[in-house]
């Protein structure tokens, strides 16, 4: 089993519902355990301002399956929830599910980057995974996420009372 962080967003179609049925889609992956999500977050868009905020969260998943197998998996609960791929980079989405940590490998492939590019930066990535990761992680490049959380404004994040 490797531990994967998977980030979570939406910012259509009822995000809070979307997040809902992606979680109950996770836990149903095969070969998979859903073991820990953080709680959900409201944040303002990132990339074109004239789109709704976004719902995020992040989820720990034990797997078995091979990285581009839990991509492809992943793939198919975006589409199964309405995802429709636009040219607009960075633009509404009713469900992303971004592999954010894959134990700890180190992968740049033409369908998949691991650690995920933005991790460093996106405060709607990093705090909730705080939430649900070893305090003391270590990035496989080297990076401990208590320092990338330290360099990283909270601003334009909102933590929400709600469960998931
Ligand atoms: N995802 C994007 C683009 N911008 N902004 C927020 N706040 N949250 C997201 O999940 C997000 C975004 C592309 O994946
Ligand atoms: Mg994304
Ligand atoms: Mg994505």
């Amino acid at each position: 089993m490797e531990r994967v962080y998977i980030g979570l967003g939406s910012n259509l179609a009822e995000p809070r519902e979307q997040l809902r049925g992606a979680l109950k889609a996770l836990a149903a992956a095969p070969s998979s355990r859903l073991v820990a999500v953080s709680s959900l977050y409201a944040s303002d868009p990132l990339g074109p301002p004239d789109q709704p905020r976004y719902n995020n969260a992040v989820a720990a998943l034990d797997t078995l399956l091979a990285p581009l197998d839990l991509l492809d998996a992943l793939q198919s609960i975006e589409k199964a929830q309405g995802r429709e791929r636009k040219a607009e980079r960075w633009g509404p989405r009713t469900l992303d599910l971004d592999i954010l940590l894959f134990g700890d490998r180190l992968l740049d492939e033409p369908r998949l980057t691991v650690p995920h590019y933005h991790l460093h930066a996106r405060a709607f990535v990093l705090y909730p995974l705080a939430e649900i990761a070893p305090q003391h992680l270590q990035l496989p490049d080297g990076r401990n996420l208590a320092d990338l959380l330290a360099a990283c404004s909270f601003e334009g994040l909102e933590r929400l009372d709600e469960p998931l």
